[in-house]
């Protein structure tokens, strides 16, 4: 099939539900943003609070002003659309020197137990292209995906054209 990369035509996981979708995820991969901000080590944990509203919690070592290395401690709201796996996430640091910012937050594929895909295009190109955004390959266990797992996200990674542009994202337990 010929692969057109329109952002429009990325399809996301059908009845996403958020209650499963709960705890914790350790990115293993990430393809990174112009300017990326987290580095490694970085795990999130999303909750549904009692309003039903999805926020998340994240951890990630970051350097700030060129050399000086940190934790970073982020939190984020979801805000709902029309489709349920696509998200607005308003996202803010527990410092003032930390990123904030208002982003998509796509859910491309989860099984909720092993693996999830996120997505998200900041800056769409003339063409309905992606011309900067970021994804994070997440998984329930920090060592990295389950082999029976590795298939289909390499094909997600393609659906989603960012297929060769992501890096490992080490857990060394710095944060
Ligand atoms: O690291 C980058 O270069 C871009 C990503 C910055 C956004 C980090 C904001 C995290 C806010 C807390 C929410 C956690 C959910 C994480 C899930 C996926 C990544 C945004």
């Amino acid at each position: 099939w010929a692969q057109d990369c329109l952002v429009s035509n990325i399809t996301v996981k059908q009845d996403f539900d958020r209650m499963r979708y709960q705890g914790t995820w350790y990115a293993v991969a990430k393809k990174d943003p112009v300017g990326l901000f987290l580095l490694d080590n970085i795990v999130a944990n999303f909750k549904v609070e009692e309003d039903g509203t999805m926020t998340a919690t994240a951890l990630g070592r970051v350097i700030i002003l060129n050399n000086w290395e940190m934790c970073a401690n982020m939190f984020g709201t979801f805000e709902d659309t029309e489709d349920p796996a696509k998200f607005k996430m308003k996202y803010w640091g527990a410092a003032a020197y930390l990123q904030t910012g208002y982003d998509d937050h796509w859910i491309i594929d989860t099984d909720y137990d092993n693996y999830a895909i996120h997505y998200s295009c900041r800056e769409l190109d003339v063409d309905g292209t992606c011309l900067d955004g970021y994804s994070f390959i997440f998984s329930r266990y920090p060592d990295g995906l389950r082999p029976e797992d590795q298939r289909n996200v390499t094909e997600k990674k393609q659906d989603i054209c960012f297929l060769g542009k992501y890096r490992r994202v080490a857990h060394t337990g710095f944060c």
